[in-house]
């Protein structure tokens, strides 16, 4: 099957690994596919954690400097192959090139800010107690199993990876089935560094196969999970009859809430990109609009005329837009679309483009939609794609009551000149992160991230990120 298709193994205890079994990944650009990946199962998977388990050894008895070392040689060599990587992902995703590239540059900050970070992590001398001397340790869990999504398959081997390796654990990452390309090439680039083999092991293969006998494996001491609510609630279950922790990260429905006072000037292009970027498939994606009605239809006017003139087209021409993963996606996309435009007021988009060129690729036109009462289902539903729900509002209570409105709790930003509003609402948001001016800060490697309510629970990213793949030890001495 398909010879100039690009092959794409496992990398189990340091060797690739083809396995009996394959399952195709197409390029979401042309519907064609595009590489031929292993599609490992339970066995496969038992081995991979047996790998990373047998490392363990290793990696504790590294000391900080030498494994902070190994961590900047592998950001070096990301960068050293910037552009093959940007055109594998570009390629794998979909994604603008400028896009990707921009992924692979914060793919290697993460390993660089963790290398920084990890001598930094130390435990602490406890107050005196009569006759007894304590300490406490931050020690890594073992091995952490790592299943992540197709929106960022760069940036989330970064963030979750990078500190995990940092605090000491060996890894094993299951990618989306629709992008295993790119974490497959961080595991060769991670032994070409030095790593101890079966430190970073990857695992392609389908969800319900690989992933879930990773989920379920009782080798495994500690899961981060990126992707849908149900399925991360599955992985929760698993991780909960193993008894080991897990993080989620689950999506949302996050609120852009524009005030009257706001310098539209610099909101609306923030706002448009907030939703278009990586069309629409963010976790954080900017998927509401809450604006104040002095300023709702002059708001409504300039969306509609960027969203006009965004050029879609395929990932490697480096347009405005590009296609959704999957025709599945693609379909979820248009069905909640006709559901909206049966609730509000349908402004622009709606369909996929009709141009020849762009046959066969995934393509969504960019989507606005005005005066969506908030429970309607695109007001209330993660879409994930190009579309934005634009909801006018009168009062600060109002808009904090719509804001909060939606099971999600992932992200929202306030647009306003007003600094006690800006104080007095961050704090009756409920969202995991508050942007005031901005939106998503640049990917802020720095910064804690993640979600309240049905959005997940723990955090990554930022010295936090970093706790939070350790465990502690309280040692205590009788003196
Ligand atoms: O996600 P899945 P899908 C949301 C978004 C999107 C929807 C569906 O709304 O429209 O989810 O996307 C692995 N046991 N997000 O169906 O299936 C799977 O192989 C263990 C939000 O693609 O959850 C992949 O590696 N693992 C989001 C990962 O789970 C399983 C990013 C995510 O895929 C599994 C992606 C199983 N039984 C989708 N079944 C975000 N938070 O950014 C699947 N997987």
């Amino acid at each position: 099957m398909g010879a100039d298709l690009l092959a794409v193994p496992a990398v189990i205890g340091g060797a690739e690994v083809t396995g009996d079994d394959a399952f195709l990944d197409l390029d979401p650009s042309t519907g064609k596919p595009f590489a031929r990946a292993a599609r490992l199962g339970p066995a496969e998977v038992d081995r991979a954690v047996a790998a990373a388990r047998e490392a363990t050894a290793a990696a504790r008895r590294m000391s900080a400097e030498t494994r902070a070392g190994l961590l900047m040689r592998l950001a070096e060599l990301i960068r050293r192959d910037h552009d093959r990587l940007t055109d594998l992902e570009t390629r794998d995703v979909g994604k603008p090139r400028r896009q990707a590239a921009a992924d692979v540059v914060v793919v290697a900050r993460y390993f660089e800010f963790y290398a920084g970070v990890l001598r930094a992590l130390h435990g602490d001398t406890l107050p005196p107690m009569e006759g007894l001397f304590a300490y406490t340790q931050r020690e890594p869990f073992g091995v952490t199993a790592h299943i992540t999504p197709w929106n960022y398959p760069l940036q989330m081997v970064g963030r979750t990876l990078a500190p995990a390796l940092a605090a000491g654990n060996c890894c094993v990452v299951k990618p989306a089935e629709d992008t295993p390309v790119t974490a497959v090439e961080i595991a060769r680039l991670a032994l070409e560094a030095g790593m101890p083999p079966g430190m970073v092991n990857v695992v392609p293969g389908l969800g319900p196969e690989a992933g879930a006998a990773l989920a379920a494996h009782p080798g495994v001491d500690h899961i981060s999970f990126t992707g849908s609510r149900p399925v991360g609630a599955e992985v929760a279950a698993a991780a909960a009859r193993n008894v080991v922790p897990v993080v989620l990260e689950l999506g949302g429905k996050s609120p852009n809430i524009v005030f009257a006072d706001a310098d539209l000037d610099r909101a609306v292009p923030l706002i448009a990109n907030a939703i278009l970027q990586n069309c629409g498939q963010t976790c954080s994606a900017g998927s509401r609009a809450l604006v104040h009605v002095d300023v709702h239809a002059e708001f409504v006017a300039r969306l509609r005329e960027r969203f006009e003139a965004v050029r879609i087209g395929p990932g490697a021409a480096d347009p405005d837009l590009g296609p959704l993963i999957n025709a599945k996606q693609r379909d979820r996309v248009a069905a909640l679309v006709r559901t909206g435009s049966g609730e509000a007021d349908l402004v622009t988009g709606g369909a996929v483009p009709d141009e020849p060129a762009l046959d066969g690729g995934f393509f969504f036109r960019p989507t606005l939609f005005d005066r969506v009462p908030p429970d309607a289902v695109i007001a209330q539903e993660e879409i994930f794609g190009p579309v934005l729900a634009v909801t006018p509002f009168r009062t600060d209570e109002e808009a904090v009551a719509l804001a909060n409105g939606t099971e999600y709790g992932l992200v929202a930003a306030l647009w306003t000149r007003d600094v006690g509003r800006v104080h007095r609402l961050a704090g009756e948001i409920q969202a995991g992160q508050v942007f005031v001016n901005t939106y998503g800060a640049g990917g802020g490697i720095e910064l804690p991230f993640g979600g309240r309510k049905r959005s997940g629970h723990g955090r990554e990213k930022g010295f936090e990120g970093l706790l939070g793949y350790t465990q502690t030890k309280t040692v205590v001495i009788g003196l």
